[in-house]
């Protein structure tokens, strides 16, 4: 793509500035300026995206199709301008039209569809996608108000609305054209022999579509976002007679349907809203499929070798009966026939294993809700029993119970893990049943994160470094990162690799001085744990440490101490109150330690409220050091865990997840290791008082729970804790108090790594040396020959 320089971006923007958003420069805000940027930028990804297009319809190429409930975007802006590779020129052009750039970046919010770890993912991989070529397309919900904002009252998380689309969206392009009936409840008639579904309501899913450009500007897909909409706007007919409310009821009803993401990670609703969302989500992405498809091409039979579609985790696993009866209600296919099809059309992936995240539906639920459908899986089911003999244990139908987990595995081709201890735990726990009826089906594909916005973006300082060190390579191909390795014996590059860190803490110390008020030491160590708020997350464990930490300091005040900073970010899901406890405890905490003259120089704790992807492309350039301390088995992989260590910052952790494999690439002398093993958490749970037993075995673990029984961070009133307690004390599912020792000892060894500052760097540099495989890139090249059987298309 020929760039255009910094004049030509410079004019751009003062159009669009005065014919897009009708402002004379003299009265234009810092929003006024950002859409004017955005214009200028999203007209630079139209002719790729166009040209993309074009290029995969011409060469018949087989599309990647991925449905997710979930996108966890970002900001768009300034990851479109570094993948353009327009950020000099855009400087440039800012700085002639005298516009201070972060300010305007920063005045764009997070698009925030989604809630952790699965719905970031499905945003890089939409970046990869593009990056490698592949025509693809996400398919999600336009949610109108994202994940909830959080902040803190008193130390407890209060929840207020997410209004992104309170203000326009520059990047979107509506579709009025491609909409589809989204059709719920009513009742089955057969006629002539056949089913036909009378749906009792009904909406509209309306395509909007936002451009994702890859890096280099050669090719851009399309994120397209279903919003819902009435059928009918208004029942005019209701309305005379008097019955107002009732009058807007279709309105009432797609309203709803788009209007708020479910906030929950890892714990089951089960409510019929939420079906409904997926089901509107499935249908339309499925019609827009077919659609495309049948323009494209007049036999069915095609469709495996022409669409991949990748299901996002089990929420729209009601793909397998939606598409089955596309085929056969609309297209008049038989059963086996539309069954064959959409298995060789369809894959799946999990994310969880926890029991409390898998998705189940009552019958009676289902068959209200999506009476079709629920005949469908019934039918789905009955086979699978007749062509597999499957015991009864791996029935779809249990209990008068629809297993979404069963349902996506009968109706996938492949069904991934998303890291090799994962994938193994999905064979042998979950699935293990139906794993042997169908040993080919399950295989791993490694998460990933794209090094565009997590490194060259987030982190300009260390990129630059990267840039003059190895050259640029590295953005395209991340195992570029290996020529890294012989710096690491390089003084005067670990000079500058310390300097790089130390100017990306000192910024974020500034802002932890603004925003809360708390003093970061730049040369203390900076200890982050940022993910969602859960009990298998562990956060317990670390602010536990926190406490015992501080108790030893007070003790001896003179001592030799290494310090730290440690900081938390997070969200608990409004309904769980245990995860919410633990965000109260850290803050309670928090108040009490900085305050402590004795021991503030030692040990600060910072938790800033509404931790967001905006916010984590700050903290984790600024961290040393990276807490993945989940219990063994529990995390499905971790991808934070990946950007931090690209990010130089060096992890301590347990043998899980995608850490298994972190340790792995870049030495075991190069990461801290604590705590149990999966193989040996089942025999710890099933050892009766085994928390009881660990407390009273640590004196510093006892002493901390002490302090928090007597109210020490609470004003002297424990009641707040006392169920967080009593858990711990006496069932510990998670295992914080056996794990505690090693990762209190562990903690210490990093204490005194810290202090050899050119062993640190140097461990620091093999570990971005070595992060190379955590490049989603790979990632999607495995999914493209394993699972989709897809090849990059040239424009
Ligand atoms: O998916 C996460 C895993 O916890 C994490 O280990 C992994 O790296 C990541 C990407 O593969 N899972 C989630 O973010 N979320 C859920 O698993 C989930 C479950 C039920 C829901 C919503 C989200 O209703």
């Amino acid at each position: 793509m020929q760039l255009p320089s910094a004049q030509t971006l410079q004019d751009r923007i003062l159009y669009h500035l005065t014919h897009t958003q009708g402002r004379a420069p003299e009265h234009a805000t810092t929003f006024d300026w950002r859409l004017a940027v955005s214009y200028t930028i999203r007209d630079l990804i139209v002719t790729p995206w166009m040209a993309a297009h074009r290029a995969a319809h011409a060469q018949g190429a087989k599309r990647v199709y991925y449905l997710s409930m979930e996108f966890l975007i970002g900001r768009i802006l300034g990851d479109a301008i570094i993948n353009l590779k327009l950020d000099s020129a855009m400087d440039e052009a800012l700085q002639f039209l005298g516009l201070d750039k972060q300010e305007i970046l920063n005045d764009e919010p997070d698009a925030a569809l989604g809630n952790g770890g699965l719905g970031r993912l499905a945003a890089c991989f939409m970046e990869s996608l593009a990056s490698l070529n592949v025509p693809a397309f996400g398919y999600g919900i336009r949610y109108e108000h994202g994940l909830f904002r959080q902040r803190f009252e008193a130390g407890q998380q209060v929840e207020t609305p997410e209004d992104w689309l309170n203000q326009p969206h520059p990047w979107e392009f509506v579709r009025i054209d491609y909409s589809y009936t989204i059709g719920f409840k009513g009742h089955v008639e057969e006629i002539d022999g056949r089913e036909v579904w009378h749906p009792g309501e009904s909406v509209i899913a309306r395509a909007y579509d936002t451009p994702v450009v890859g890096w280099g500007g050669e090719w851009a897909n399309t994120l397209r976002l279903w919003g819902a909409h009435p059928t009918t706007l208004f029942d005019l007919h209701r309305f005379n007679a008097g019955d107002h409310a009732a009058a807007a009821e279709p309105e009432a009803l797609a309203r709803t349907l788009s209007r708020v993401l479910y906030p929950d990670d890892g714990t089951e609703s089960g409510k019929e809203l939420r079906l409904k969302q997926e089901f509107f989500l499935t249908s339309a992405a499925l019609q827009d499929i077919l659609r495309r498809f049948l323009g494209e091409y007049d036999d069915l039979d095609l469709l495996p070798s022409k669409v991949a579609i990748q299901l996002n985790d089990t929420h729209p696993a009601i793909a397998g009966p939606e598409l089955i009866r596309l085929l056969m209600d609309e297209h008049g296919l038989d059963f086996a026939h539309a069954r064959d099809l959409a298995r060789g059309t369809l894959n799946y992936t999990n994310h969880t294993l926890l029991p409390e995240a898998l998705e189940r539906w009552s019958t009676w639920l289902m068959g209200r809700v999506l009476p079709r459908h629920m005949q469908i899986i019934q039918m789905i089911d009955d086979d699978h029993r007749k062509t597999t003999g499957r015991p009864e244990r791996v029935a779809i139908v249990q209990h008068d119970q629809v297993h979404m987990g069963e349902l996506a595995f009968v109706m996938a081709g492949k069904v991934n893990g998303v890291s090799a201890l994962h994938t193994e735990l999905v064979k042998s726990t979950v699935f293990a049943d139906l794993h042997k009826l169908h040993p080919d089906r399950i295989l791993n594909e490694t998460n990933g994160v794209t090094p565009r916005r997590w490194l060259r973006m987030a982190n300009p300082a260390l990129a630059g470094l990267l840039d003059e060190s190895i050259g640029t390579e590295w953005t395209a191909n991340l195992d570029a990162l290996r020529q890294l390795e012989p710096f690491a014996e390089d003084a005067a590059f670990l000079d500058r690799l310390r300097g790089a860190k130390r100017a990306n803490k000192v910024w974020l110390s500034d802002g932890l001085l603004h925003d809360l008020g708390v003093s970061a030491d730049p040369d203390a160590i900076f200890d982050v744990q940022v993910k969602r708020i859960h009990e298998y997350k562990r956060q317990l464990l670390n602010i536990l440490e926190a406490i015992a930490l501080w108790r030893r300091i007070h003790d001896d005040p003179n001592g030799d101490w290494t310090p730290r900073v440690k900081i938390f970010g997070g969200k608990a899901a409004p309904g769980y109150w245990l995860a919410k406890t633990v965000i109260h405890l850290i803050n309670d905490v928090a108040a009490t330690i900085n305050k402590d003259p004795v021991t503030s120089k030692f040990l600060q704790i910072a938790y800033p409220p509404n931790y967001n992807v905006s916010m984590a492309e700050d903290l984790i350039p600024a961290s040393d050091l990276s807490e993945q301390i989940s219990t063994a088995g529990k995390e499905a992989s971790g991808t934070g865990n990946m950007k931090f260590t690209m990010n130089g910052a060096l992890t301590i952790g347990t043998l899980d997840g995608a850490n298994v494999e972190i340790r792995e690439q870049v030495g075991a002398e190069n990461f801290f290791l604590f705590g149990l093993t999966a193989d040996e958490v089942g025999g710890v749970l099933a050892t009766p008082g085994h928390a009881r037993a660990a407390i009273e075995a640590n004196e510093d673990l006892k002493a901390a729970l002490h302090m928090i029984a007597e109210g020490r961070f609470s004003g002297g009133r424990a009641d707040p804790y006392f169920s967080l307690l009593d858990r711990t004390w006496n069932d510990d599912p998670f295992l914080v108090a056996t794990d505690f020792g090693d990762y209190f000892a562990t903690q210490r060894r990093v204490d005194s790594a810290f202090r050899d500052t050119r062993h640190w760097d140097r461990m620091a540099a093999l570990n971005i040396a070595r992060s190379g495989y955590f490049s989603s890139d790979r990632t999607i090249r495995g999914y493209m020959r394993d699972i989709w059987d897809v090849t990059p298309v040239t424009p």
